[in-house]
């Protein structure tokens, strides 16, 4: 059996596309990182040369950085999806998880939880994902299925499991696929 399933590789990569390739040039490489934090400024309303706005440049740097490091197998600058999809496959198969991913959750649900609370309801979680270009619509779906219809919000803890399941899951029904605002794959 393969080590990654082709339900695995459609989510691994809806991530490549909506979230890690900004520029939709088909790699992932450093303008994709400046594209992104210009949009997470623009909806954090982050203003550039604060504190806040250094933060997150920081984390995107780390996070690409390592990514290239880990999956930029050619050393041509930029990972390919093929690149991208053989870092996952060495990563499921040997239980390793990249070190850039915890960067990159934490990132990410800061991103998500504008009010700081703690948790991302499905208004923050909608805000967020059009921002990358995902329907309202879409969203809506998404979280509905991620929270089992109950309407309830994520938790830190949450997020973090059904990112693993994100990851790992073959099992259409679980929560954890509809993490990252696609409602169906
Ligand atoms: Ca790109
Ligand atoms: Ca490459």
């Amino acid at each position: 059996m393969a080590a990654v399933s082709d339900f695995q590789k459609k989510k691994l990569l809806h991530l490549f596309n909506t979230f890690f390739d900004c520029n939709k040039n088909g790699t992932i490489e450093r303008k994709d990182f400046d594209m992104a934090l210009e949009r997470v400024a623009s909806l954090r309303q982050v203003s550039q040369g604060s504190g806040k706005y250094r933060e997150v440049e920081e984390s995107l740097n780390y996070v690409w950085e390592h990514l290239k490091k880990v999956a930029d197998r050619d050393n041509d600058g930029n990972v390919s999806q093929q690149e991208w999809l053989k870092m996952w496959e060495e990563a499921i198969t040997s239980q390793q998880e990249p070190q850039w991913v915890k960067r990159y959750q934490d990132f990410l649900f800061e991103v998500e939880d504008v009010s700081g609370d703690g948790k991302v309801d499905e208004k923050e979680f909608v805000a967020a994902y059009t921002q990358f270009g995902i329907g309202q619509d879409e969203c809506r779906g998404a979280f509905k299925k991620l929270t089992n219809g109950t309407g309830g919000e994520i938790s830190k803890a949450d997020f973090e499991k059904r990112f693993r399941e994100f990851i790992l899951s073959n099992e259409p029904s679980a929560p954890g696929n509809y993490l990252l605002g696609k409602s169906t794959f």
